[in-house]
């Protein structure tokens, strides 16, 4: 099987490119990826089974001939953070719109089916004792210009799916954390303060809950989908991972040895979501996807001994990403 990976050299498709080799012993791996300030290619393995093509999905003959080329077509590439989609919306329509726009006429042309990696941000925020979690029937409410976007993406790909037969499948994923992830996201933003001997950053009094999933359980859900999804179909993905943000500090704090109160309230994001939550009985039930990866203090310990380890892999990207939030005020 010959799979086409937009977005594989960011964090959860070059996860994503790793549980393939490691699972698919037949299938071979194109990367399609940009590699903007948010790709890396020493996320990727190198294997002769791998092969990374550095390039736009907005450019329509590129896509158009990588598509041609492939029996299945896996969606990460994005814009993909909320903070940065407050000051410059424009590469969020770009890619998130028009990238997913493009690779949907090229898989209506080729007949090749297509997986979109969407987010449960495109269901807006719940209040704190919302007895409800989101569903797959939950009404589209996004918030920023990033979950804006995606849910446009979402809209495209159901209208392709109704409009012309395309045969794809949708995902909604809750709040991914493990290996690989961009130090301008929470969870890894903080560990490397803390190995940096900065403090780490809380938005705003840091009540928000977020709903965790680890990585290989996101994408193992995935493959769940390609393989025995119902064509057309929307899935949401998340392990029953809720904690507010200040507990997650906390608790990075406390594993990594330092006091648990020892980091700063920041101003907060605008528009700050304050809640989301996944009922991810459809995906369990009519999948038997479960997610592997049950205590998140657990996840937690491996992802920031993964971190301790790989510093060469992070250290390139972490004076800049601090200089930004310094310039936003966070
Ligand atoms: P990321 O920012 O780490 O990676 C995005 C990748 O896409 C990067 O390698 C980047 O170079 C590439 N890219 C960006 N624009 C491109 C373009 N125009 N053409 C080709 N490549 C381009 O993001 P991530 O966290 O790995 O997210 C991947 C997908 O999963 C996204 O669609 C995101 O919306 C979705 N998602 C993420 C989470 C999460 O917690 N991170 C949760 C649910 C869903
Ligand atoms: O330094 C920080 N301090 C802080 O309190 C940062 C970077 C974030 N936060 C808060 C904001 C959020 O409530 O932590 C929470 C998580 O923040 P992010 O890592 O920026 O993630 P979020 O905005 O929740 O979106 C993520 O999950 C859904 C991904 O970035 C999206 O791509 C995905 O769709």
């Amino acid at each position: 099987m010959k799979v086409l990976v937009t977005g594989g050299a960011g964090f959860i498709g070059a996860n994503f490119v790793h549980l393939t080799l490691r699972t698919r012993p037949d299938a071979t791996v194109t990367v399609v990826d940009a590699l903007t300030y948010a790709g890396n290619t020493e996320s990727l393995p190198t294997d002769e089974r791998v092969t990374l093509v550095k390039g736009d999905i907005a450019d329509r003959e590129l896509v158009d001939d990588l598509v041609g080329d492939a029996d299945l077509v896996v969606h990460f590439a994005a814009e993909s953070h909320n903070d940065n989609s407050l000051h410059d919306p424009w590469p969020f329509v770009q890619t998130n719109v028009l990238g997913t726009y493009a690779l949907l006429e090229a898989c209506r042309r080729h007949g090749t089916r297509l997986h979109h990696i969407s987010t449960d941000e495109v269901y807006g925020d719940l209040e704190l004792d919302d007895p409800a979690k989101f569903t797959p029937e939950t009404p589209y409410n996004p918030s920023s210009p990033y979950s804006s976007t995606k849910a446009s993406s979402d809209l495209l790909v159901r209208a392709w799916v109704r409009s012309f037969g395309l045969e794809a499948t949708i995902s909604n994923c809750s709040n991914n954390y493990g290996p690989f992830q961009h130090v301008e996201k929470f969870i890894p933003r903080q560990i490397t303060n803390i190995i940096d001997g900065e403090r780490p950053k809380l938005y705003g009094a840091g009540l928000n809950v977020r709903d965790w999933i680890h990585v290989d359980d996101h994408n193992a859900a995935v493959w769940a989908i390609v393989d025995r999804g119902r064509m057309g179909e929307t899935y949401l993905i998340g392990a029953d991972g809720e904690l507010d943000n200040k507990t997650v500090i906390e608790t990075i704090l406390t594993e990594m040895g330092q006091d648990a109160d020892a980091y700063d309230h920041v101003s907060d994001r605008p528009g700050h979501d304050l809640r989301y939550a996944i009922d991810a009985t459809r995906t369990r039930e009519e999948l038997g996807w479960e997610p592997a990866y049950t205590d998140f203090a657990s996840g937690l310990r491996a992802t920031i001994a993964w971190y301790r380890d790989n510093e060469p892999w992070w250290r390139a990207r972490k004076h800049e990403t601090e200089l930004k939030y310094q310039r936003i005020g966070r």
